[in-house]
């Protein structure tokens, strides 16, 4: 018997529908979609093709090799574009503001076209990470740096595996696979795991004496108690969490023995990492603060690549590590 799943076509319609909500964003995914298996497509050839390289090197047949997340940035703006429903776009790739349709587009898109990028000249996960938010029909335009409390959907692709991740503002978080057509099928909705067995931390141990002492504490009283994970990309850590639970963290670096090493607003960007993990957290029954233990998703950015320090997962978890960070 040949097994159909729902694509994400029609489980995307259905949701519209539903919801009594409009064609301009099937529009939108159907553009970030496409420009996700474009990605992919060039990351799963990308060694063979020298796409994996560093910028401004010279591949085999002597043409200089776009990077990677160079290609994949040119991608995602394209299908923007071609979408004519983004008023501006901010990319983790370039430094300003990206019009798009100023007078006629209805979202703020705000994405990552390739994070993780110390996996790439291995061909290891990377991700596509993205948060959209709208434009304020009913009343003034407030612009485009919005909190993540505010975007409508978020979500990311891990590249190449083939597995997509969407969180539609209170309609739940849902987790696609490619199929041999390449079509994304199978909704699966995600709440993260109440039981604690399974759970892990995720945290990048080469920085641990970097960070604040009272996280330090809380890792050697709470580290023998979880399994410990790191990929070292974002959207790779945070789709296990989602599915397995625990916390996913990059606190401030404030102790390096290099004090220029330091940063004290941790790594991730706010508006098209923290967020977006924060808000597909959320839809699943999670939580995440930053290094004040101030919600992510009230976070107000003040600017577009504004920096912040995560602490994303299950709530029990989170609530934990907060009432230290305050202190
Ligand atoms: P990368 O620098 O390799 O692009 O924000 C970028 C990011 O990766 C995240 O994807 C990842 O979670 C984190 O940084 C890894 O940083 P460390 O190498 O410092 O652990």
């Amino acid at each position: 018997m040949i097994q159909f799943e729902q694509t994400f076509t029609n489980f995307i319609l259905h949701h519209q529908e539903k919801y009594n909500r409009t064609y301009h964003f099937i529009i939108l995914m159907d553009a970030v979609i496409s420009a996700a298996k474009h990605i992919q497509q060039y990351y799963l050839t990308g060694a063979l093709k020298g796409n994996l390289g560093l910028a401004g090197e010279v591949n085999i047949q002597g043409e200089e090799v776009m990077r990677m997340d160079q290609i994949a940035h040119e991608i995602v703006v394209h299908y923007l574009k071609t979408s004519e429903r983004v008023i501006h776009a901010v990319s983790e790739e370039v430094e300003g503001i990206i019009p798009m349709a100023e007078d006629t587009g209805r979202y703020f898109f705000y994405f990552d076209p390739l994070d993780g990028s110390a996996n790439v000249s291995h061909g290891l996960p990377v991700g596509f990470l993205f948060g959209i938010a709208k434009r304020n029909l009913d009343g003034p335009e407030d612009g485009h740096l919005r909190a993540g409390k505010d975007y409508i959907a978020a979500g990311m692709f891990v590249i190449p595996t083939g597995m997509f991740t969407l969180a539609l503002r209170e309609a739940g978080t849902w987790r696609f696979h490619i199929d041999e057509t390449m079509n994304f099928v199978k909704p699966v909705r995600m709440n993260l795991p109440e039981d604690p067995k399974g759970w892990e931390l995720s945290f990048n141990e080469a920085n641990r004496y970097t960070f604040n002492e009272n996280v330090q504490k809380w890792i050697s009283e709470n580290e023998n108690k979880y399994s410990f994970r790191y990929i070292g990309a974002l959207a790779g850590d945070f789709h296990r969490l989602l599915a397995n639970g625990g916390m996913f963290m990059y606190p401030a670096i404030i102790n390096h023995p290099n004090p220029k090493k330091n940063r004290p607003l941790g790594k991730l960007r706010l508006m098209y990492e923290s967020a977006v993990v924060s808000f597909m957290c959320r839809e699943a029954g999670g939580h995440a603060v930053d290094e004040t233990g101030t919600p992510i998703l009230d976070l107000e950015p003040a600017k577009i690549h504004q920096r912040t320090a995560l602490y994303v997962g299950s709530t029990p978890l989170v609530e934990d590590i907060s009432k230290v960070l305050r202190k």
